[in-house]
């Protein structure tokens, strides 16, 4: 390996999609490592933690957790912010957008279809507006979480209101987070930013 290399899922999604959208606006020349769907069992126990994403710099051990990712790029490519205290203030709301996957990601595996909808359903109902009301609690005048600047924390609160936005999500409304104007700033400005628009135009 002579370059750094993100190993995800072959899909623009989620927390894979949030650290190539990192590494692109960084400008770095990485090796976009994509795992079809069928081979990702026979990878999952040489990866750190049996997750993706998983990150290799030249010189180091494999590097596991989005949010560590998210986090080590955006100090070293400066899309993080240099105060100590700024900078946990946004990984806070990093977690904050594991914690709403952390809800909704396991109900991708009910197998029940009726189940599935039922549970879906109820974190519509209570769940996803009562994350979204705490996130919005939390960003400022915008249009990014820290005003003009675009930081990863965006790029994750992008994806994060990206996976319903497209109404693919079984039971779970595209319109789920639409009256929260401040969660869909962030999420209009991160796709409107230029260098966001390059990487799917390529
Ligand atoms: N805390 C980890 C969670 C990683 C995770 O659960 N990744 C999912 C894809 S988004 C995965 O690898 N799923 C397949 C599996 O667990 O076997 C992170 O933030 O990266």
């Amino acid at each position: 390996m002579n370059k750094p290399k993100l190993t995800y899922f072959d899909a623009p999604m989620s927390r894979g999609e949030e650290c190539r959208l990192a590494l692109h606006l960084a400008g770095v020349d990485f090796e976009d490592d994509r795992v079809p769907f069928a081979e990702w069992p026979a990878r999952k126990p040489s990866t750190p933690y049996g997750a993706m994403p998983v990150f290799e710099m030249p010189g180091h051990p494999p590097l596991a957790h989005s949010n560590a990712i998210l986090v080590l790029l955006g100090r070293t490519y400066g899309l993080h912010p240099k105060d100590d205290f700024e900078a946990a203030r946004h990984e806070g709301m990093m977690a904050h957008v594991e914690d709403l996957r952390a809800v909704v990601g396991p109900t991708i595996r009910i197998s029940d279809p009726e189940e599935k909808r039922k549970v879906r359903e109820g974190l519509v109902a209570t769940v996803l507006p009562t994350w979204a009301e705490r996130a919005e609690r939390n960003l400022g005048a915008g249009p990014f979480f820290a005003g003009d600047t675009l930081h990863v924390v965006d790029l994750k609160l992008h994806m994060a209101v990206r996976w319903f936005a497209g109404g693919k999500v079984d039971h779970i409304p595209a319109t789920v987070f639409a009256g929260f104007p401040k969660l869909t700033r962030v999420h209009d400005a991160v796709r409107d930013d230029a260098r966001v628009k390059a990487w799917y135009a390529r």
